[in-house]
């Protein structure tokens, strides 16, 4: 080779190089890029696996907020809903019924999945800064005042899940429902020992001489909730005769006679005759409020109508605050809960829901009751929620305590209310 001829070998090395290098920046450019799309498509909201029952763990990937954790259910769910609230309530007023489940609209669940569970998974993260209701993750603090000390938080979904449950459909004794349960404490109370749990909760339920129910309401309760690694108490809240029931108050009641014994978060408003199936059904506090029992035998597991809010609920406590509670105007059957979705929505919140095949219940079948005839005026109330709501509610409660009692399931209230006393004016 003459030197002339090597160096145009070398000047065309030098130029390949050169091409060589060009292409390999490109290969990085084009690399990057499509790792960041990539990285980003992971994160972005809402990839929803469904099994059928039985099949392998349904994965919720949610808005990757640094937080926020993916949640597994230990096996198959489908739909769950959030509504209009202002269309299900004029559903909820067209006619005056005496029996709704005759003729209520039969609109089932609809809607996204993701939604609720997105929902549900911010509760432990929710950076509302000073709320004390909503979860603050690293607290110590349970409701007994006990510090736990270096217990860690419980996991976001609680390992001991079963799914479907097989109901108690018979009733026990108190005293032998504690015994089943000895990690409940007296008065209802249970706080999880290996974790420190991430929601404080208050079960309130309005009641009236069904003894039979609550003991089976109690005895499928207490296994359920303890698995859900809930810190929470039971309190009944009984109206004395004589007068009309009250359910809309004696949840008011409830709610103000819990806070003032425990630390809670939230309160789980729980009608005596409704059982839960599904221990997925997890009753924590919620960011928006949440109906629970979407799904009942009695309706043929799909929604009476859209914005119904009755049953069982669970709300937190500023928001309760903020919504002035329940009304206290409704004595007799019906409308209360109607009420308090247009309670809330007024304020803007949407009512949440899991998936109808996890939030089933059966209810247990009862006459209607004495004292609890159909309150002709509950139309007429319905009218003027959004006026009255600024008077109307945990701040015109009027109560008196005739008892208390801790038994092992359960704290008993019983409280006389007045029809006469219960502000109907500003
Ligand atoms: C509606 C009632 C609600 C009640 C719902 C289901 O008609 O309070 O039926 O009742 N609203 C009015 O009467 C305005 S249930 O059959 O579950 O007892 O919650």
């Amino acid at each position: 080779m003459t030197p002339r001829s090597l160096r145009t070998t070398l000047k065309m090395d030098n130029c390949t190089k050169l091409k060589l290098f060009n292409l390999l920046l490109i290969l990085c450019v084009v690399n990057f890029f499509l790792y960041r799309f990539f990285a980003n498509s992971h994160h972005h909201l809402g990839t929803v696996s469904m099994n059928e029952p039985g099949d392998n763990n349904i994965v919720l990937e949610v808005d990757s907020a640094p937080s926020i954790q993916n949640i597994e259910f230990p096996s198959s769910i489908s739909s769950s809903s959030t509504h209009d609230i202002g269309s299900s309530i004029r559903e909820a007023t067209v006619a005056d019924r005496q029996d709704p489940a005759n003729d209520l609209n039969k609109e089932s669940a609809t809607g996204k999945i993701e939604d609720v569970q997105k929902l549900d998974q911010s509760t432990d993260t929710a950076a509302d800064a000073g709320d004390e209701a909503v979860i603050d993750s690293q607290s110590k603090l349970t409701p007994g005042n006990q510090t736990l000390g270096d217990l860690p938080n419980c996991p976001v979904t609680p390992p001991g899940l079963i799914g479907r449950l097989a109901t108690f459909r018979e009733a026990q004794s108190f005293e032998e429902i504690g015994r089943e349960n000895p990690e409940v404490r007296l008065g209802g109370l249970y706080t999880p020992r290996s974790c420190t749990a991430l929601h404080r909760v208050a079960v309130v339920v309005p009641y009236r001489n069904r003894e039979e129910h609550l003991k089976i309401l109690v005895r499928n309760l207490h296994p359920m909730l303890q698995r859900q690694q809930l810190d929470y108490g039971i309190f009944i809240i009984d109206q004395a005769l004589p007068g009309r029931f009250n359910r809309a108050m004696l949840m008011n009641i409830g709610f103000v006679e819990a806070m003032k014994r425990h630390d809670y978060q939230c309160a789980i408003f729980h009608d005596v005759d409704l059982i839960p199936e599904d221990d997925r059904n997890i009753y924590s506090c919620p960011q928006q409020p949440r109906h629970l029992s979407a799904s009942i035998d009695k309706f043929n597991y799909k929604l009476p109508y859209a914005g119904i809010y009755g049953g069982v609920s669970a709300i937190n406590k500023r928001q309760f605050h903020e919504l002035n509670g329940f009304s206290n105007l409704y004595f007799g059957w019906g409308g209360e809960d109607d009420d308090m979705a247009k309670r809330l929505s007024m304020k803007g919140y949407k009512i949440t829901r899991y998936p109808m095949q996890i939030a089933r219940y059966k209810m247990i079948q009862h006459k209607h009751e004495k004292f609890n005839e159909v309150n002709p005026k509950r139309f007429e109330l319905l009218r003027t929620t959004s006026s009255r709501q600024p008077w109307d509610g945990l701040n015109s409660l009027v109560y008196t305590v005739q008892k208390v009692e801790e038994l092992p399931t359960h704290t008993r209230i019983q409280v006389l209310i007045r029809e006469e006393d219960v502000p109907t004016k500003p």
